[in-house]
């Protein structure tokens, strides 16, 4: 039944007096929002509840979609939204004198991810839940999440998160869904009395995985799926072994962190232990699951589950499955082979080099030994099968395990079904460079699958504003289908229609502006345009790009006050890993050209820079719907899709970008007149590489606009920076600049000068923000969902999609 307004009122003031013994008028921010999150949850148990039985009781496919990150952020306004109590709440708390958008900053964000990768799976579980297919998420619940970030004189500092002090809502730990995971000693194989093979393990580790739950609620359809999050603990049996505090400590520590690099490799001990231990208890989960619960024999295990690997970090799905169904149920290995691979399918999200997972065979046998048995065997295998069908040279540089190391995209491709990219372009680069040697292998197996973003959250939630514009034009429809939202498309002249797009606009720019001082003490004025470029701090995404651009910007302004342009602040969120000294250079430059020119009473607020600390999905909610212009500026190749450029556009800023990731698929869907594109192709970059004719040199040599935006990070001109600025020069003229920043500097210019022009003439700006949010709706990551459970997973959807509201 739907709770009413006073119904609303009075359950929250019951369940206030029940667990705190408490009035509202005497509670904390803290007790109300626990008291209001429980009641919330309470209006999703029974669904919860109903979901699984019914998944059961149907025995329908599921899908696991197994991530070492997920980045959910705040869950209360979405958890209301999805089911059908926003308003509700939101008057009712009107009424007892409280601001739900006040409350809900309460709520600490869950940041068990560093950026994209993570942020798109918790989009999934959004998505997967609202088309009511049946998907579970699980990975790892870190004590602590992504560090908080401080600027210390213009420095990144690094705090702990420590999310869960207060507690955490919206989990369940389930104790008795507990398994045990086995690490470290040695393993060899015996016979046992019936003549068969088996592993027989000596002086391992053995550790509790404890889950806990958190619902995923469907948007208005009582699906609610389940993440799954395993913490590490000591199991009984072997407490005597961790007498000293430091044992244990260590032990615990497995989950404690998650890992700050983003894009990048993570060679560690812990960090494997961290790869194995929820893949292992994952599996473990879901093998039990099914006997107990579906009750077919183990042969058809791939009708009824789906496990998919998002990036490598699971890979070890692949040995773990083997291990169980050879192991443990006792299946040939051409059987347990056979299901494996229809079981697993593989998401690849980089083609930097650098990212590619890669573990020293040394590391893997000591801490995964019988891992490493059945990856050997895998190889082995393998090389055997191939080299009846393919050149002797392929197959080497193919193999799982190679030159001491075990590659772990490798295993993921070899061991499952499916590989996608996650854009056009990447997709195509899998194919045609980075994988193609396992595309000539397996054709069929490669595909792509455009990444999405989850729109309830990303234009109805953080931008009411707009949304209240587009129901009165377009009608409600949209909030449900997104692609209604091209409905917008027969006003793109209508005056009256982006008059009011750009009043919202103008009201979200305000609040951010609000934030900006509140946060900065920087004060920026709403006339101004927002530019705004939000995503982690890597040399590939070229955030120092934009700041060679501001610099041109300003010394144009020193030198001759009068030029005409538009005001401009230039936003920028990111993090940058801890050990990632270039990007943390890159973020102390930025700072000090803030401070430079912020404060330079002759550009007398006439550009801004704000460099707003500690990015995160919360920030990101307040900062997207206030930008005008989208930077999607990554060297041509290298970003595999990019998402923040899909929220952007949803939220009507205008996008300027390089032909690269999913920006290739907005300017298709938006058209070139309504995207700024600059900078060298994808083609082009690679033909470089071929021909390695760039010289940075000579472009700073010939170009005096170069020449003297370089020479600011070395003669004075943005103070503080001395080796700083000098490590910037260097890895641009001696280093031979890699991302090819000089050689796209003057496109990336021109492009800013027409959206400097566009900009003043305001209808047909706002014409341009229309289309972008009209043509936003095919980035929904319901879609991109629905592709998946279609091509790779082969589940359905549940059969009724009964709301409350019927
Ligand atoms: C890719 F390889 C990785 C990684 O380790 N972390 C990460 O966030 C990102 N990504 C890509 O960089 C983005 O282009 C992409 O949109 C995102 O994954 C989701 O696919």
């Amino acid at each position: 039944m739907a709770l009413d307004k006073e119904m609303f009122k009075k359950e929250l003031r019951q369940r206030l007096r029940e667990n705190y013994a408490m009035e509202l008028e005497d509670a904390s921010e803290q007790e109300i929002f626990n008291t209001l999150g429980a009641l919330v949850k309470a209006r999703y148990s029974d669904a919860w509840g109903d979901t699984w039985k019914y998944y059961v009781n149907k025995k329908k496919k599921q899908v696991y979609y197994f991530s070492i990150e997920f980045l959910p952020g705040r869950m209360l306004k979405s958890n209301l939204l999805n089911l059908g109590m926003l308003d509700t709440a939101r008057e009712a708390l009107t009424d007892l004198g409280i601001d739900l958008d006040s409350l809900a900053e309460v709520e600490k964000d869950m940041a068990l991810g560093n950026g994209g990768l993570g942020r798109l799976a918790s989009c999934f579980m959004d998505s997967i839940a609202s088309c009511g297919l049946p998907g579970n998420g699980n990975g790892i619940r870190y004590d602590y999440g992504l560090f908080k970030q401080r600027f210390v004189d213009g420095y990144q500092v690094e705090l702990p998160d420590e999310w869960l002090q207060g507690g955490n809502i919206w989990e369940v730990r389930r104790e008795s869904k507990a398994v045990d995971v086995r690490v470290g000693g040695h393993v060899y194989l015996a016979e046992n009395s019936e003549g068969k093979l088996k592993p027989i393990y000596e002086n391992e580790r053995v550790l509790r995985a404890v889950p806990y739950d958190t619902g995923m609620v469907g948007f208005e359809n009582n699906v609610v799926n389940t993440l799954r999050l395993w913490s590490v603990e000591i199991p009984d049996s072997e407490e005597d072994k961790y007498q000293s505090i430091q044992g244990r400590r260590e032990l615990e520590d497995l989950t404690a962190v998650l890992y700050p690099d983003d894009s990048n490799e993570q060679g560690r001990l812990i960090r494997l232990t961290q790869e194995y231990f929820f893949v292992s208890a994952g599996i473990q989960s879901i093998i039990r699951r099914y006997k107990k619960r579906i009750g077919q024999p183990i042969s058809k295990l791939s009708e009824y589950v789906s496990i998919h690997i998002n990036d490598t970090h699971p890979a070890l799905c692949v040995p773990e499955m083997m291990r169980i169904l050879v192991d443990e149920e006792e299946l040939s290995w051409e059987q347990a082979w056979d299901i494996t691979v229809k079981v697993m399918s593989y998401t690849n999200h980089t083609i930097m080099a650098e990212a590619l997972e890669k573990w020293s065979i040394d590391l893997m046998r000591r801490t995964l030994p019988r891992m490493y048995q059945i990856m050997e065997e895998i190889d082995a295998r393998y090389v055997q099968t191939m080299r009846e069908l393919h050149p002797h040279d392929l197959v080497e540089r193919t193999r799982i395990i190679r030159n001491g190391q075990v590659h772990m995209a490798h295993l993921a491709i070899i061991g499952s079904h499916s590989t996608n990219g996650v854009a056009k372009l990447h997709s195509d680069l899998i194919k045609s460079v980075v994988l193609h040697d396992f595309y000539i292998i397996y054709p069929d197996r490669f595909n792509n699958k455009t990444n999405g973003v989850a729109q309830r959250r990303w234009s109805q939630i953080v931008n009411e504003p707009m949304s209240n514009v587009l129901d009165d034009v377009i009608g409600k429809t949209w909030r449900k289908d997104s692609g209604d939202l091209k409905l917008l498309m027969n006003y793109q002249s209508d005056q009256v229609v982006l008059e009011r797009l750009a009043e919202a606009k103008k009201v979200n720019k305000q609040k951010l502006a609000d934030y900006i001082l509140e946060a900065t003490d920087i004060n920026v004025s709403t006339d101004a345009i927002f530019d705004v470029q939000i995503k982690r701090l890597h040399a590939y995404k070229r955030q120092l790009l934009n700041l060679l651009h501001i610099i041109k910007l300003y010394q144009d302004l020193k030198e001759n006050p009068n030029v005409a342009m538009q005001k401009r602040v230039f936003i920028f969120g990111a993090k940058a890993a801890p050990s990632y000294h270039y990007a943390k250079v890159i973020i102390k430059c930025i700072n000090e050209a803030a401070r430079l020119i912020n404060n330079d009473s002759d550009i007398n607020d006439r550009i801004k820079i704000v460099f707003l600390p500690n990015y995160n999905v919360s920030l990101a909610e307040k900062i997207i719907p206030a930008a005008d212009v989208s930077e999607q500026i990554s060297l041509a190749s290298k970003e595999a899709s990019g998402t923040s450029n899909m929220k952007l556009m949803l939220n009507g800023a205008i996008t300027l970008a390089t032909l690269d990731g999913a920006n290739v698929e907005i300017r298709d869907a938006v058209g070139d007149d309504n995207i700024y594109i600059f900078g060298l192709t994808e083609k082009e970059v690679y033909e470089y590489y071929e021909n390695q004719e760039y010289t940075a040199q000579k472009i700073y040599d010939e170009n005096a606009v170069i020449r003297r935006v370089l020479n600011a990070f070395i003669d004075g001109t943005i103070p503080n920076i001395v080796y700083e600025g000098r490590e910037i020069f260097d890895s641009l003229i001696k280093y031979n600049d890699e991302y090819f920043l000089l050689r796209d500097f003057d496109s990336y210019v021109k492009a800013q000068e027409d959206i400097d022009k566009a900009y003043g003439d305001r209808t047909f700006w706002q014409k341009m923000s229309l289309i972008n949010i009209a043509n936003g709706g095919r980035f929904s990551s319901d879609e991109t969902v629905r592709r998946y459970a279609e091509d790779i997973w082969k589940i359905e959807p549940k059969d009724s999609f009964v709301t409350e509201k019927g």
